[in-house]
């Protein structure tokens, strides 16, 4: 089939797997996948040539919702997984999964060199401000003053900020979106697949069952004012400065990807089993 008769044939179905998702009833992550699989079939490649790789989470659930390849790894090492796959099947489309406690915490260490390395593929957070999956602690990104029972009084503490964090470590493309658009989830995710290097989407994904209060911001997003720019001080000065809803592709990088030269494996699986024998 030509590429152009692919495209014609894909539709967001066939890339949606037979297992149903267990997500609660209004979750955000909903509206990611119908974004992922959106763009898949816009993209038109066959769903043995992409691979969904995720740590875990609610959010890191989304492999198995799909009918690509996929990985469902370990908390916070999505990225490291990822960056081997893709350096060894540099012919593959790697999407990377991810929530704010699994990409922010504990796999805060290979964000950052993830973003400097700039391998060829597409980092997705679904950021909720919440460990969703383990009942509602407080992740990098929730507000200092959020009050829970878990965290009374709020932790005081400064959240992080990703994008700006992405931008300084090196990500070549970075995007803020809404998961209750996903039409405009979907454009911005074909576009971070088609750029080169390493691009980091941010989707904002309410978590309605331990932060109702984000079921609030559908109201406060809006496109971003301004088209992308591909100056890092333009991008810096923009995202450090605007209110956390503005919506869209916010920077486009024109570093080269990382792709170091890969051979084929010359020793036989059985022939190292050999040398590990006890
Ligand atoms: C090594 C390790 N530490 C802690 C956990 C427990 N754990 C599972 S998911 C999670 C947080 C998930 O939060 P986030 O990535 O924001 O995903 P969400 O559920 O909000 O989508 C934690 C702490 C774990 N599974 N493994
Ligand atoms: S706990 Fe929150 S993040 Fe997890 S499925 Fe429910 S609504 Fe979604
Ligand atoms: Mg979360």
């Amino acid at each position: 089939m030509s590429t152009v008769d692919m495209r014609l044939a894909c539709k967001p179905t066939d890339y949606k797997s037979d297992i149903k998702p267990i997500w609660c009833p209004g979750c955000g992550d909903y509206h990611v996948l119908m974004s992922f699989t959106r763009a898949f079939a816009e993209l038109g490649l066959p769903p043995e040539q992409i691979v969904v790789v995720s740590g875990i989470g609610c959010s890191s659930r989304i492999p198995a919702y799909t009918s690509c390849y996929g990985f469902h790894g370990v908390h916070g090492r999505s990225l490291a997984l990822a960056s081997g796959l893709k350096v060894s099947r540099p012919d593959l489309t790697v999407v990377v999964a991810s929530g704010d406690g699994d990409g922010y915490s504990i796999g805060g260490n290979h964000f950052l060199h993830a973003c400097r390395r700039n391998i060829d593929m597409t980092y997705v957070v679904m950021d909720n401000h919440i460990y969703g999956m383990t009942k509602g602690q407080p992740s990098p990104t929730t507000e200092p003053e959020y009050d829970t029972a878990l965290s009374p009084g709020g932790t005081g503490l400064r959240p992080f900020h990703p994008l700006v964090i992405a931008l300084a470590s090196g990500a070549n493309f970075i995007a803020r979106c809404f998961s209750g658009e996903p039409n405009e989830t979907a454009s911005v995710l074909v576009e971070a697949i088609r750029h080169p290097g390493f691009s980091f989407v941010e989707i904002l994904s309410p978590c309605v069952t331990f932060r109702p209060d984000e079921k609030e911001w559908k109201n406060l997003v809006h496109p971003a004012p301004v088209a992308a720019t591909n100056d890092p001080a333009k991008a810096a000065r923009r995202i450090m400065t605007d209110d956390g809803f503005n919506l869209g592709i916010l920077y486009r990088g024109d570093r080269k990807p990382y792709q170091p030269a890969v051979g084929s494996a010359s020793v036989e699986l059985s022939a190292l089993e050999k040398d590990f024998e006890l």
